[in-house]
């Protein structure tokens, strides 16, 4: 029997990788969006699959919109991927990203609780909530959580309360804890897209430089494509179960910066990226670096993407999209 899914944050940018692989997979799927004047189908539009999706409109604050969803479709698998999920703005906007982040996963859990309990349940956690703690220089599922953002904290409780309903009432609910990762259709405002889209634009003089905050900060880097199998595979297990999803190769900003313009014939970059404390955190998180061990040896999986190939896969797509729409012909108005 073909299975169904509801993937909550559709139009970001895990939504679509995880809506194609579950396509791929014959699932029927329902895509929630929240209520927008103008939608951007764009991030769906790239993997091809905006019409193959079934959305439906709703909204993580709104309890009464997820009973509805749950209870109409009745999914095998929910995967909750919707959130307020860019970090430098959770200092600002602490009270929404507590209402979707936290809140919003209460609701879309009680949902299943009385609608579809044999539902299962993936929750997007996060390497924000371990902030700067480590054991000998390694994130593990075991490293205990100091977050140090308010988006860091949202996420600490959606992780407790998802195992709570494992707990409390048997649901099959994972937290796949997920290091950063990347890819063309990852938002503009996240460091790695922004600066390939700089990269890009410098590259064929469309702009003169790009002002960046902390370049020392180390990220665990990988391939959203790559990342999206491993969800998958969670909700595959015969229990729900936390697994931490990483590659276990840190990188800093200024490597990716490095790599980013020497893929396009610039070895020196130092005029054109300038230091703006606005894009600064209150509170960073220095380096990360996961071990993915347990997802490896349980679930089988593996990053596939090493970061070289993802930066340039980046870039590329970015160049494309200029190349493209200095192809495209200004649209001329015909007077009627
Ligand atoms: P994203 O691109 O920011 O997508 C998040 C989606 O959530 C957006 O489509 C947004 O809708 C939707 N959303 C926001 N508020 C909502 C609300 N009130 N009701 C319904 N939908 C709402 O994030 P992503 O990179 O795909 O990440 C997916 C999930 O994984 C997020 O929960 C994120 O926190 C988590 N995560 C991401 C990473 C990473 O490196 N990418 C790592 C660890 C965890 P609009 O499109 O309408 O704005
Ligand atoms: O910042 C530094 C910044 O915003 C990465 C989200 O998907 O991954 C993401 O959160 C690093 C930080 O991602 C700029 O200070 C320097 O150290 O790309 P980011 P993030 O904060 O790591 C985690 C795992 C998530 O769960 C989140 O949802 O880059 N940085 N200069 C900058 N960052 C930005 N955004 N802009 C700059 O100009």
């Amino acid at each position: 029997m073909q299975k169904t899914a509801i993937i909550t944050g559709i139009l970001g940018q895990d939504g679509p990788y995880l809506a194609k692989l579950l396509l791929e997979k014959d699932y029927r799927v329902f895509g929630l969006m929240q209520r927008h004047s103008a939608p951007n189908f764009e991030n769906t539009d790239w993997l091809g699959v905006t019409d193959k999706i079934e959305f439906v409109t709703g909204d993580m604050t709104d309890e009464g919109s997820l009973l509805h969803l749950v209870r109409s479709i009745r999914p095998a698998e929910v995967y909750n991927l919707a959130a307020q999920s860019f970090v430098g703005a959770s200092w600002d906007l602490a009270r929404v990203t507590t209402e979707v982040n936290s809140l919003g996963v209460l609701h879309l859990l009680n949902a299943l609780k009385y609608h579809q309990p044999t539902g299962k349940f993936y929750q997007a956690a996060t390497s924000e909530m371990f902030g700067n703690n480590h054991d000998n220089g390694v994130q593990t599922e075991t490293t205990s959580f100091r977050p140090r953002s308010p988006y860091g904290i949202s996420k600490v409780y959606a992780y407790w309360m998802t195992v709570n309903f494992r707990e409390s009432f048997g649901m099959h609910t994972s937290n796949g804890i997920l290091f950063n990762h990347e890819s063309p259709i990852r938002g503009k405002e996240f460091v790695t897209r922004k600066i390939s889209d700089a990269v890009a634009k410098i590259k064929l003089g469309l702009q003169d430089k790009i002002m960046l905050g902390n370049l020392d900060a180390k990220r665990d880097w990988g391939f959203a494509g790559d990342y999206v199998e491993a969800m998958w595979m969670m909700l595959q297990q015969p229990e729900g179960g936390d697994y931490l999803v990483a590659t276990g190769e840190p990188h800093s900003i200024r490597e990716f910066l490095d790599l980013a313009f020497k893929h396009v014939g610039i070895d020196d970059w130092s005029d054109l990226v300038g230091i703006d404390p606005r894009f600064k955190r209150p509170a960073e998180i220095h380096a990360l670096k996961g071990s993915p061990q347990k997802a490896t040896e349980t679930l089988g999986w593996k990053p596939k993407v090493s970061f070289e190939e993802l930066v340039a896969m980046m870039v590329d797509a970015d160049l494309e999209r200029q190349r493209v729409k200095a192809e495209t012909p200004a649209f001329s108005v015909k007077a009627v």
